[in-house]
């Protein structure tokens, strides 16, 4: 058995490189309970409280039976996706984060990891998981030697840094485990001073929900205290992954899954993206990673972004957006754009708009985007 398993591994290899895995390493697939504790003490602080995670996901997520029973190994890989943007931004653009803008990652490493699954499928089961099912994919990474959890919570892969997907097969084949790679970050902090949020707090956790990728992919309204700070991040966030130093080190990889798709830009016209319909969406956006949240959302963000351009010439297309847009989320933070540019006539808009107005939240959202320009009242 053990001269085979040696064979089979050795074959898994040959045939990730294949496929385009970049490394891959195995863990045993004992439920790992520090991983849990960790887990339930994250969303117990409501770090992750955008997600509706709780202690059952923390369990479900830190034991591999729970994905396949009676496993033994975890396979864990990765997938370097590092590709540069081009280095001018246009104008009045938002900037999608290098992970979103191809086609969507889970499907590329889905394919990978399936040809993987049928290689092992005469001998044992196996199952590939890649945000399929509940599973702390970053903590069995870690065991498994693929790499280490930095401060930004990303798992940095020697060679590739943290700009890297994970994909896993849990499987019942009783592989030899490898050694994990005992590292930490020492005295670095670059990832916690380029967080323009403060959502990393330096000790290995994020508080997700200040996470502009978290942000920025919420369904509901983006809270107005955080608004500013997403800057012009219309889908996701580079800045920690990028600044990582390993990530600088490692060579950019210019893949061709990972490359833009098409129509897809790394800085989408923001006023283009304000009018973006269902339609249009589905074509160009559906299949990529920011495909699963629905237009009004790419819209909202889009009226962040140009609001916090502080740019006039969005005016208009914010003014119509206030007045045209069929989603109140999207109409709402247009009103907070235009009082954050607060020109004359994006205040004009905004007082225009408050006579006619009647969805309660739009209208809350003008009042407070013009409070700031209204006359103090003095009790006398
Ligand atoms: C929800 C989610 C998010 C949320 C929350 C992120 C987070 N850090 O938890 C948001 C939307 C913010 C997000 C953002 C991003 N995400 Co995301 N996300 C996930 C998802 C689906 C679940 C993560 C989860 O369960 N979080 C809950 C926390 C508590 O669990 P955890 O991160 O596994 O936490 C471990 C460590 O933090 C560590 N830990 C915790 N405390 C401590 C304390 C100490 C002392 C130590 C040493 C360790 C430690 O142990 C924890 C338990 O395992 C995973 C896929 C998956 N199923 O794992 C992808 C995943 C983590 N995301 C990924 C990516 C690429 C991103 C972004 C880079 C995308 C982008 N550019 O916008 C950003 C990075 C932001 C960041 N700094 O984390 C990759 C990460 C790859 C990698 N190399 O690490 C994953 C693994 C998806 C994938 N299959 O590739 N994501
Ligand atoms: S992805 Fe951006 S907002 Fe989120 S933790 Fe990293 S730097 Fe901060
Ligand atoms: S930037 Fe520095 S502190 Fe942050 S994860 Fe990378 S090595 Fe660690």
């Amino acid at each position: 058995m053990h001269g085979t398993l040696t064979e089979l591994r050795r074959r898994l290899d040959e045939e990730a490189a294949r496929c385009g895995i970049d490394r891959l390493r195995v863990t045993a697939a004992r439920a790992d309970a520090v991983t849990r504790e960790r887990m339930k003490a994250a969303f117990e602080r409501g770090d992750l409280a955008t997600w509706g995670f709780d202690g059952e996901r923390a369990r479900l997520a830190s034991d591999p039976e729970t994905v396949l029973p009676g496993a033994r190994s975890v396979i864990c890989v990765a997938v370097g996706y590092d590709t540069e943007p081009p280095k001018e931004q246009p104008p009045l653009s938002g900037r999608v984060s290098r992970y979103a803008w191809s086609l969507d990652y889970h499907r590329t490493l889905r394919t990978a990891l399936e040809r993987l699954e049928a290689l092992l499928k005469p001998y044992g089961r196996a199952r590939a998981v890649c945000d399929t099912v509940p599973f702390a994919e970053r903590a069995f990474a870690e065991r498994s030697g693929l790499g280490w959890v930095g401060k930004h919570t990303g798992l940095i892969v020697p060679g590739l840094g943290a700009v890297a997907f994970l994909g896993e097969i849990v499987t019942d084949i009783p592989f030899e485990a490898d050694a994990p790679i005992r590292k930490q970050c020492g005295a670095c902090r670059r990832c916690v001073d380029v967080c323009p949020t403060g959502a990393l707090r330096g000790d290995y956790t994020i508080d997700a929900k200040r996470c502009i990728a978290d942000l920025n992919q919420r369904v509901d309204a983006i809270p107005r205290a955080m608004r500013p700070l997403v800057g012009d991040w219309l889908w996701g966030c580079d800045l920690c992954t990028v600044a990582c130093p390993p990530s600088r080190r490692a060579p950019k990889m210019e893949r061709p899954p990972f490359a833009p798709a098409a129509g897809v830009s790394p800085f989408p016209d923001l006023i283009s993206m304000l009018r973006l319909r269902s339609g249009e969406y589905k074509r160009t956006y559906r299949a990529t990673a920011m495909g699963w949240r629905g237009a009004a959302v790419l819209r909202r963000n889009a009226a962040v972004c140009l609001g916090n351009s502080l740019d006039r010439a969005a005016v208009p297309a914010l003014e119509r957006a206030l007045a045209e847009d069929p989603h109140p989320m999207v109409r709402g933070h247009s009103a907070w754009a235009l009082g954050r540019i607060a020109s004359a006539r994006a205040l004009h808009a905004l007082e225009e708009r408050l006579v006619v107005e009647d969805h309660h939240e739009v209208r809350e959202e003008i009042e407070a985007a013009l409070e700031p320009f209204r006359p103090v009242r003095r009790s006398t």
